[in-house]
Parts: structure tokens; sequence; C-alpha cells
């Protein structure tokens, strides 16, 4: 088999890059609830639960579907849909404004892997515009692709997204390694051929990663030669990945 030097890192973002579940889509969803007088309340139990489902288009059509049908039995059901998830961007995006934190280490790494030369690429199932709302200009820059939200029909744990990635950068994905926080991501990053370290979040502790290549509080103790040994373990020329 072919073997490759680790030459990109491909970030998921929501749980991975920022706990953005618990500082931003929770309270995002809630305040849009209010706005659009719905009365509708997502707790930290049954937004976990809610989570099993990417997107949040998709995740507000699963609670409804479960627990209030009679939202979808409107002629435009579809259409309320994409305004209350609009309505939830622009509360996700002034939460970003106030600031959203970095998870420990993900700022220093950024830096770190774009000075060592690696190609830096981003593969999240939440929108383009949350992502800019999110990172830094600085920061936002060090990546050379973003792939996000509808950018591809079917979101993970679908590996459409990473696939697109791939395609982007013009990469194998054995010469990448992916960054994940969930059991959606990791499904989605292996079906895409591709090792994968996950960081565990408050809503992902308990999640089956088997088949992660490490499994990590955070990123606060990872550096780049560790990347790379960890890449070299995975894709080494005696392993078939
Ligand atoms: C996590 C998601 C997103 C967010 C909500 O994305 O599933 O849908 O929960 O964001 P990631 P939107 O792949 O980064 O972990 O409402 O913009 O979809
Ligand atoms: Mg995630």
């Amino acid at each position: 088999m072919l073997w490759f030097m680790l030459e990109a890192l491909i970030f998921d973002v929501d749980g991975t890059l920022a706990d953005t579940e618990r500082d931003g889509h929770r309270p995002a969803f809630n305040a849009a609830f209010v706005e659009l007088g719905l009365g509708w309340h997502w707790d930290e139990a049954l937004y976990g639960e809610l989570l099993a489902v990417t997107g949040g288009k998709e995740r507000i059509r699963f609670f409804c579907e479960r627990h209030a049908p009679e939202f979808l039995n409107q002629a435009d059901a579809a259409a309320r849909i994409r305004e209350l998830h609009a309505a939830k961007t622009r509360h996700y995006v002034a939460l970003c404004a106030q600031g959203i934190p970095l998870r420990p280490g993900i700022e220093r790494l950024l830096r770190e892997a774009h000075a060592a030369g690696l190609r830096l690429a981003i593969a999240t199932t939440t929108t383009p515009e949350n992502v800019n709302a999110l990172l830094a200009p600085d920061l936002l820059a060090l990546f050379e692709k973003v792939g996000a939200g509808d950018t591809v029909p079917n979101k993970k744990p679908a590996p459409d997204i990473y696939q697109w990635v791939l395609a982007q950068l013009a990469l194998p994905a054995s010469a990448c390694l992916a960054i994940e926080d969930s059991a959606n991501g990791l499904k989605a990053s292996r079906a895409a051929g591709l090792a994968t370290v996950i960081t565990r979040t408050g809503y992902t502790n308990d999640h089956d990663f088997f088949g992660a290549l490490a499994l990590l509080p955070d990123l606060a103790q990872v550096t780049v030669p560790l990347l790379r040994h960890w890449h070299d373990e995975a894709y080494g020329s005696d392993k078939i990945m």
C-alpha cells in the first residue's frame, strides 16, 4: 500500500473547536423558540438526545416528529422550519459575537500546525455563517478549505462532507487526520477513510468511539510531532487502514 506523510488536518467544528452545542446552539435554539412564540424549550437532557441528528433544520424536524407533530402538519412546514432555523442562526451569531471560547489547545495547535506546513481544513454540519461567526478572522484564515452545512446533500454520519473536503484538498484520506467530538462525526470521517482523533465533550462522553485513533479529553497535550506519530502508526507501511 502506498504510504503518505501527514499533509493535512481536517477539523470538525461543533464540540471540537469549541463547546458550541453547550455555549451556542442550545441557547440559540431556545431563544428562537421564544422569538417565534413556540413555547418549546430544549433542556440539556433533551438536547443531548436530539444531537443524535446532525443539522439544525434536521434536528428541528426530528424534535417535531416526536414532540410537536402538529408543527409538521402545516402546509408550509418546511418553510417554517427554515424560518425558525434562520432565527436560531441569528441568535447563534450574536452569541459568537459575545465570544465563545475555543477548547483547550485548539488555537495553539492550529497555529503550530500551520507553521509546520500542515494544510488545515474544516468539515462541519453547521452553516458557513456559524463558522465565520465562531472563529476570529486570523484563525479562520488558517483554514484552506471549509466544508460546511448544506454544501453536501447528506450530513454526518454520512461521509459526504469529508469526501468533499478531501476532493477540495486533492489529497487521499491516508495523507490526512480528522479531529472530531461525536459518534456521528467519527462514523462520517471513518467512512471517508480518515484516521480520526476524538476529543470528548459533556454531550458525547458516553458515545461509542470504536475505531478512533486516539480518545482524549481535549487537545491540550497534543502537538504536531505527536499527530505525525499517530498518523504514521495508523498508516505505516505495515498497516492497512
Ligand atoms: C454539529 C451539528 C450542527 C449543530 C447545529 O456540527 O450537528 O448541526 O449542532 O448547527 P459539527 P446548525 O459537524 O460541527 O459537529 O443549526 O447550523 O446546523
Ligand atoms: Mg462535532
